[in-house]
């Protein structure tokens, strides 16, 4: 951790800047939010075309945000689902927890996911479309079983490292993460069910 940071942030990587803060929220409201998510959250898993073959997504997600807050992901286009009042108040939570570290974040939407096991997983990917702007700090917060985010440099070399992630764990990607680094949440031999929330800000178009 550098001196200029908060408490209880670390600071994972100078530069870009990667923070983690344990503890984001209590480990229990955390596992009471872990079930209610699961239990309430309408979880979709579209298809993907890879190579000309439709493959599902393998593992299950949920756009959600202001109404303007459109998304193109993987060449599709989402219009996101209104704010679940947990979600909303995370989303707060989260946005006055990087205040702390002199970013700006005008959080204005969410993506979740949500892994049954550790055989689910995301592909190595940049959160870098356009319409998040130049620059974008992306907020992942963490519940549920610890799995590691895997990161490496777009260019050699690539240099790979884990960031485990913590149950009630938030992690800030800031200014130029997107640019330099790609991350992945590969498939892995750990049991549990994780969803993470990875808060963001969508230029309205
Ligand atoms: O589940 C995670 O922590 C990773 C999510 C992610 O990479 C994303 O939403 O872009």
């Amino acid at each position: 951790m550098t001196e200029s940071n908060p408490p209880n942030w670390q600071r994972l990587l100078d530069s870009p800047p990667l923070w983690r803060l344990d503890g984001a929220v209590t480990a229990e409201a955390g596992w009471r939010l872990l079930e209610r998510l699961d239990r309430e959250i309408p979880w979709e898993t579209p298809t993907l075309t890879l190579y000309g073959r439709r493959h599902p997504i393998p593992r299950s997600q949920c756009w959600m945000g202001d109404a303007e807050a459109r998304y193109r992901y993987s060449g599709q286009d989402f219009a996101p689902r209104p704010w679940h009042p947990a979600v909303k108040e995370l989303g707060e939570r989260a946005r006055a927890l990087i205040d702390q570290l002199g970013v700006t974040s005008d959080v204005n939407s969410v993506l979740l996911n949500r892994y049954r096991d550790g055989e689910e997983s995301m592909g190595w990917h940049a959160d870098d479309e356009p319409e998040l702007g130049h620059e974008p700090v992306v907020a992942a917060l963490s519940l549920g079983a610890e799995r590691p985010l895997r990161f490496r440099r777009r260019q050699p070399p690539r240099d790979p490292f884990n960031v485990w992630l913590p149950h009630a764990s938030l992690l800030v990607m800031g200014a130029g993460v997107q640019e330099c680094l790609q991350h992945a949440l590969l498939p892995r031999a750990i049991p549990g069910l994780r969803i993470s929330l990875t808060f963001r800000r969508v230029m309205p178009g």
